[in-house]
């Protein structure tokens, strides 16, 4: 695994502070590491996401919305999921859904994968998923790093977490 820059360990331990066993790496002689604990806020906010529980045993659908809080654009460049064989970024569109390369997320915006609009696709479930269980994702950002992600599975016609911005 690749060294986690201090940054992204703050925001992930900030991000999933119930999950901190998913953090590997955490040590780091970077010298920014001073300047990065003056630095509270995450670049990658990551808010109302969930997995619709799927119909079938096969893959499933994540949604989740994404806030920059830096001045600088973002791109959510690839995605890994602890629920399936492989995860990938899909948007929707009339004429079905297809992989895309990845996902732009303005300075100081957002950006949602909605129904509709686009999803990450988890194939080849290594099981059935059902609601109340949550996932795990790792976010992987061409500027701020890497993101952990817990989303829990929501049942089918179930409500949708709402997202809600970062103050
Ligand atoms: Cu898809």
């Amino acid at each position: 695994m690749k060294r986690i820059p201090v940054s992204m360990v703050l925001a992930v331990l900030l991000a999933v502070a119930g999950a901190a066993g998913l953090v590997r790496g955490a040590m780091s002689n970077s010298p920014a590491a001073a300047d990065v604990a003056a630095a509270p806020e995450q670049p990658i906010v990551a808010s109302g996401g969930y997995v619709r529980e799927p119909a079938n045993g096969v893959n499933a659908a994540a949604y989740f919305t994404l806030y920059n809080t830096t001045g600088t654009p973002d791109v959510l460049t690839g995605v890994d999921s602890g629920a399936g064989e492989q995860t990938t970024l899909h948007s929707d569109s009339r004429g079905g859904m297809r992989q895309i390369s990845g996902l732009s997320i303005p300075a100081h915006g957002s950006v949602s994968l909605r129904p509709g609009e686009g999803h990450v696709m988890i194939d080849k479930l290594y099981s059935p998923l059902e609601a109340g269980q949550s996932v795990n994702f790792r976010l992987t950002f061409a500027k701020a790093g890497q993101l952990l992600l817990t989303v829990p599975v929501i049942a089918i016609g179930a409500p949708a977490p709402t997202a809600e911005a970062p103050r």
